[in-house]
């Protein structure tokens, strides 16, 4: 054990672990004989265990002093523990339906024991490759954008309370700082692990380092990133963070949250969407063409940006006369002021949502960490299509995010940029 009271886990050690930490054991109902322990962890980061026993069952997730997927030649902070723990806590609180339960935190050893969510859950992103379709998805994730960044902006918080978030959250740095440099900085030059579909994708790469527009737009989202405190952020929303049924969906995986520009975490989904979007053609089999998935994903789109729309806004008319300190009822107290406030607040996050988007997008292409949506599509040539196409669209979006007033005129665009290339 290290001095810091760290030491790694591994199945065996697991289960002793969890045998003497009552809050774990007590989820096994305290039957150890016949557990099946495996590690499932299939993310860039960390290690995670599901433990099934006669009685019960439960996740362990723990966090070393590297990033997984690279090795140990990339430290990064186990404190990531802390904040993902943390999060998923208030995340839990604000809205309980989609946010697993934690059972247990122990700091020293950057370790969360939190709810299985078993099947038929599934990773977002696998069931997007496999072409299922989930009518639920945009109503809870919806529902899960509209309450967390809500209740935890301004709109609904007390400055007090506001600024202590944000202090709990400051020394998150090591993962913030990962993020300014792996989506915001490492696409736009030569770096160590960026990667791309070589060699089809060569000039493209070198064309996104070379594009003088496109790092002037990535500058302002980057300068965004780092220095606007709106709300409490989940940090990596993508598809291989939300676990899904036709009809549950739970949040993982918040060990990035602090607070941010709420555009961060809606843009990270509807990127992502769209990322798969651009990767059915690599999936479509002889005879089973993606075309009309490929339209519900546009609608899941569409449905997820015009239903956080509406909830947002509803949960801001209900506690208009609450204490945020954003807009407060003695200045704003006429229905047009209200309005006012309303449109031009909307209108930047859903700009701020489209750029995030693109540079999501843009980063999973050339940069260091690839999506399971382009890298299981096994020959290189329709890979580099679909990627290319992905590509173009995500430039187009971060250039011209500003020109969108609507979330249908996105999508008709997604769809022309497919039609065109
Ligand atoms: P990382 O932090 O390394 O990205 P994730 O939190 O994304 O790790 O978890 C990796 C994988 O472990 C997920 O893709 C999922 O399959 C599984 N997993 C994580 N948390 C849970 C959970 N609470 N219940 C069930 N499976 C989980
Ligand atoms: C080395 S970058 C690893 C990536 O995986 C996480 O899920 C984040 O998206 C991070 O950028
Ligand atoms: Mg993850």
């Amino acid at each position: 054990m290290a001095s810091d009271g760290f030491r790694p886990l591994d199945e065996k050690s697991l289960v002793e672990y969890v045998k003497a930490t009552p809050s774990l054991a007590a989820k096994l109902g305290n039957q150890f004989d016949k557990l099946d322990v495996r590690e499932v962890g299939d993310g860039n980061l960390n290690f995670v265990y599901i433990i099934v026993g006669e009685s019960g069952s439960l996740v362990v997730k723990q966090a070393l002093p590297y990033i997984r997927s690279i090795g140990e030649s990339w430290p990064m902070s186990k404190d990531r523990a802390y904040y993902e723990a943390i999060t998923l806590q208030e995340h839990c609180r604000l809205c309980p339906q989609h946010v697993p339960e934690v059972y247990h935190f122990d700091k020293k050893m950057s370790l969360i024991g939190m709810r299985f969510v078993e099947p038929p859950h599934i990773i977002l992103r696998k069931g997007l490759i496999a072409g299922i379709e989930y009518p639920l998805l945009a109503e809870h994730i919806s529902e899960y954008l509209s309450r967390t960044l809500f209740y935890t902006s301004l709109l609904y918080m007390n400055t007090t309370d506001h600024k202590n978030g944000v202090a709990n959250y400051c020394g998150n740095v090591e993962l913030r700082r990962l993020t300014e440099q792996v989506v915001f900085s490492d696409p736009y030059r030569v770096a160590e692990f960026n990667r791309w579909t070589r060699p089809y994708l060569d000039d493209e790469a070198q064309a996104v380092r070379e594009d003088n527009i496109l790092k002037l737009e990535v500058a302002e989202l980057k300068s965004k990133f780092c220095e606007r405190a709106q709300a409490l952020i989940h940090g990596d929303l993508h598809t291989g963070s939300i676990m899904v049924t036709a009809d549950s969906m739970q949040v993982i995986d918040p060990e990035f949250s602090f607070y941010g520009p709420m555009g961060f975490d809606v843009g990270a989904f509807i990127g992502n969407l769209i990322l798969a979007y651009y990767s059915q053609d690599g999936h479509a089999a002889a005879g089973a063409d993606r075309r009309s998935y490929k339209k519900w994903i546009l609608m899941a789109i569409a449905d997820t940006w015009n239903l956080f729309f509406k909830k947002f806004a509803a949960l801001w008319d209900k506690h208009k006369d609450g204490p945020g300190e954003a807009y407060l009822p003695e200045i704003y107290n006429n229905p047009e002021a209200r309005l006012l406030v309303k449109q031009k607040y909307m209108e930047e996050l859903f700009h701020d949502s489209l750029g995030f988007a693109a540079a999501k997008m843009i980063r999973r292409i050339v940069g260091v960490a690839h999506v399971e949506d382009f890298e299981a599509i096994g020959e290189a040539a329709p890979r580099a299509e679909c990627e290319r196409r992905a590509l173009g669209f995500a430039k187009t979006l971060l250039k011209t995010r500003q020109t969108f007033h609507d979330i249908s005129q996105v999508v008709s665009a997604i769809e022309l940029h497919d039609e065109a290339v």
